[in-house]
Formats: C-alpha cells, sequence, structure tokens
C-alpha cells in the first residue's frame, strides 16, 4: 500500500487498483475559438496548466498504472446533444457550428482533440462523453471494473463542471477519488476553489485532494 500526504487525511491505495482520469484537456475548451470561449470565457486560465498535467500524466507513465483521456463532444448529427444543451442561453456559437477549428464540440473534428502536449499513447484509454460526467452513456464503469479499479486520481476541466461532476458520479459508485488540485483549473478561480473546499469537506464527502508533487511522490 502507498499513501498520498493528502487533504483532509492520508488518501492510502494500492497501486495495482489506481487509475488516472484527465477529463477534457481539447483544445474546444483551451484554445481561442473553441467551445470554451464561444460561452463567453478566457480561455487563457486553462492553458497555463497543461505543463502541470503533462507532469501527472507522465508520473503515471513512468509507474505503468492506466490512464483514461476524457472528451466531451458529439456525434457529428448531433443525436447524442439534448436540444437543452445546444439551445441554452446566448453563445457566439452552438455546439455543432462551424468555428475556426472545426464544428464546435464535434467528434473527429480538430477542436474536439486533446491538446497536442497531452495526446494520448498506445494503450491509453480515450472515452468521448456527450455529457459532464464521464459515466453517463460511456463504458467508463464497465471499463474501471475490468481493470480492478477501486481508487482513481482526477485532473482536467473545469474544476466545477465535469470534473467535479464526474467525482461525484465515481464517489456514488464507490470509487475513492483524489482531485490534483494543481492540474485541474476553471474559467473562474473562485469556483476552483469552493470545488475543492466542498470536495473535501466534511471528511472528504466527494473525495481527497493533494498536489501534483503530493501525487508523485507516493508513486515514485
Ligand atoms: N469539460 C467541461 O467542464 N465542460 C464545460 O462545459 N465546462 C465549462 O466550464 N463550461
Amino acid at each position: 500500500m502507498k499513501t498520498i500526504a493528502a487533504q483532509p487525511f492520508d488518501f492510502t491505495f494500492d497501486p495495482a487498483h489506481l487509475a488516472l482520469i484527465v477529463i477534457d484537456m481539447q483544445r474546444d475548451f483551451i484554445e481561442p475559438g473553441g467551445f470554451g470561449a464561444t460561452l463567453g470565457n478566457d480561455v487563457s486560465l486553462l492553458s497555463a496548466i497543461v505543463p502541470t498535467v503533462g507532469r501527472l500524466i507522465e508520473t503515471f507513465r513512468t509507474a505503468g498504472l492506466p490512464i483514461i483521456h476524457t472528451r466531451e463532444c458529439h456525434k457529428p448529427d448531433l443525436s447524442d446533444c439534448p436540444p437543452a444543451k445546444r439551445l441554452r442561453g446566448k453563445p457566439s456559437m452552438r455546439i455543432g457550428d462551424p468555428g475556426t477549428m472545426g464544428r464546435i464540440l464535434i467528434a473527429g473534428e480538430p477542436g474536439a482533440d486533446i491538446v497536442p502536449e497531452l495526446a494520448a499513447r498506445p494503450g491509453e484509454i480515450v472515452l468521448d462523453k456527450p455529457g459532464k460526467g464521464a459515466f453517463y452513456a460511456t463504458p467508463l464503469g464497465e471499463i474501471l471494473a475490468e481493470k480492478k479499479i477501486t481508487h482513481l486520481v482526477f485532473a482536467g476541466v473545469t474544476t466545477e463542471v465535469c470534473v467535479q461532476t464526474t467525482m461525484r458520479e465515481a464517489n456514488d459508485r464507490g470509487f475513492e477519488c483524489l482531485l490534483a488540485e494543481d492540474a485541474t483549473e476553471s474559467y473562474f478561480p473562485e469556483f476552483k476553489k469552493a470545488a475543492i473546499d466542498m470536495i473535501r469537506a466534511q471528511g472528504a464527502i466527494v473525495g481527497w485532494t493533494a498536489t501534483v508533487d503530493q501525487v508523485a511522490a507516493a508513486l515514485r
């Protein structure tokens, strides 16, 4: 067993049952002209964590542990995109519209790809998901069961939307979940802080948090 010096208390795990889930580090959220920008967000905050997420991914690669990358995107015919999602609010462009990185949030378009610095390597899993949570309408649950995974480390964007939703889904399914707090980011710094606070409050009601250095120290 190994231990990460986490908050609100130590996170103890068997590396044979640990996996990394990297949520939605896609050009559509991180680069100008994509889905995140159409919603009116400043995307520069998110690009700043790319090197730190890369360090966490390398730590798992070196340890030989499973890595799962997710991408929020929809089928080209939008059959998996509820109108409630596409039509909400007044974005500058909607899901499926043609943008500077291809159609917004559509599978196979350049914008839906993971940023090149964090591209998946052979043997790593890439899961496309239509929702904010990575368990909804995907085989993630079956994949983790098949690999006998019980403990999960999370990274990616955005902290309070897809990362927190997926952590809550995982927590309800019985996984022990830890968020790498410097390998996640929000368009709203105050939302990132609040999400981290609420995850680890009440005796880790949703899960633990730790820095990438703390995770790496345990896996070395
Ligand atoms: N991946 C993810 O978090 N999807 C979002 O739409 N996030 C926003 O913060 N908008």
